[in-house]
């Protein structure tokens, strides 16, 4: 509720978008916390924070656990902030206990998780796990063309580490579920087991633009008619293929005049599905769908594809330690893989990693209305930190 000041909608959301001077002040106020906890915080090039408490020993790398501040435009106090704010709350309670863990413990906050503002998502998690280099990610644009690495700098958290030096030996992550299935099931916590694939695409199809009043149905070029139909297209692509699904958020119709056919039209698609053969034929079925409207339409089309994220499994034995943490705890659990996407899915390619998820209010994420309970809540982070310990444990 506190970090919900930092870009407070009236809605009762938040919009803290990357690097944005909202995400600045959460990012300045999270590290006085961790230092408030004895923990060294340092910034990496893209920006990612590792806030860090030392263990008993020094020779073996810390336990970390990670999430996200950003936020999408219109999004909710949960997403991502949970497992910032869940690793504080089981850092907090380690130091109230005077509790000293073997391996040193870390809390990490990971840059443009959301890939609203800067597409793709999870970008500085990927940039730490090797899947772009610092300079891509730099170069990205917002929709009014500003770059992530003159942002960076401007709000001061483009670090001198360099991605992927700090390193950690595994890595927790707290999450809401943003589904309905814990809900439904009154189960208190999802032992995550993955993360399906997802692929993002972007779209600009080109008509031309001409007067509403006087150019005749038939002599039409409209852009966003053409689009109108391979957006339908596009839903019937999920529908085909469930549990699969297929999306198109962003939409930009130029030149957006009540009185000119469109003449260009740029869209974005989010195609996703656990397995990656059908993602493979959902990707073909987008794909051969579009040349036959725009011909019929007389419009002509680009797409690419921008991003690709396989299905990921999480590490067994850390997937292990989150059921015991549970059952220890006394919450009703069951296994499940994440719809949403993860900087653990990134994350999963360099160090053992997993999730641990929490009911939210109804399923709904990424919606100034998203709710979870301080019950939930506290008790994500109390599996958190049991799965921490457990971990360590093994590591005495
Ligand atoms: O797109 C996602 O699944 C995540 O919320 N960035
Ligand atoms: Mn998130
Ligand atoms: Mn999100």
């Amino acid at each position: 509720m506190e970090t919900a000041q930092f870009g407070a909608t009236p809605k009762g959301g938040i919009k803290r978008l990357t690097v944005s001077d909202e995400d600045k002040r959460v990012r300045d106020w999270f590290k006085t916390e961790c230092e408030k906890l004895g923990c060294k915080v340092e910034v990496d090039e893209v920006g990612n924070m590792f806030a860090t408490r030392p263990g008993k020993r020094d020779d073996i790398l810390p336990i970390a656990m990670g999430s996200h501040l950003d936020t999408q435009p219109t999004g909710g106090k949960f997403d991502g902030v949970l497992g910032v704010l869940g690793a504080l709350e089981a850092l907090r309670t380690m130091v109230e206990m005077g509790y000293q863990s073997n391996a040193p413990v870390m809390i990490v906050n990971w840059t443009n998780e959301e890939g609203s503002r800067f597409a793709p998502a999870m970008l500085c998690s990927g940039v730490y796990a090797g899947v772009f280099t610092p300079e891509f990610a730099f170069s990205r644009e917002d929709r009014a063309g500003i770059k992530l690495g003159d942002e960076l700098q401007r709000i001061g958290y483009k670090g001198t580490h360099k991605a992927g030096a700090i390193k950690f030996s595994a890595m927790f992550e707290l999450h809401i579920e943003q589904g309905p299935i814990l809900e439904a099931e009154s189960k208190m916590i999802g032992i995550v087991t993955g993360v399906q694939g997802m692929r993002w695409y972007e779209v600009t199809v080109t008509g031309q633009e001409s007067h509403t009043g006087a150019t005749p149905m038939l002599l039409r070029k409209n852009a966003l008619l053409a689009a109108a139909r391979m957006i339908e297209a596009i839903d019937q692509v999920g529908m085909a293929h469930l549990p699969g699904v297929a999306s198109v958020g962003l939409i930009e119709n130029k030149p957006n005049s009540r009185n000119v056919v469109p003449g260009e039209v740029f869209f974005t698609v989010d195609l996703r599905h656990p397995d990656e053969a059908v993602l493979d034929k959902m990707e073909k079925a987008f794909r051969s769908a579009l040349p036959k409207i725009a011909a019929e339409a007389k419009v002509t089309f680009e797409e690419k594809r921008i991003w690709n994220s396989p299905a990921v499994k999480f590490a067994p034995e850390l997937v292990k330690c989150v059921a015991q943490g549970a059952a220890q705890a006394g919450f009703k659990s069951r296994e499940m893989a994440s719809g949403a996407g993860h900087d653990a899915a990134y994350i999963a390619r360099v160090a053992p990693t997993t999730m641990i998820f929490v009911p939210c209010l109804g399923g709904i994420s990424h919606n100034e209305a998203e709710s979870t309970t301080q019950e939930e809540c506290a008790a994500g982070a109390q599996v958190l930190l049991n799965a921490l310990l457990t971990h360590d444990a093994s590591l005495a």
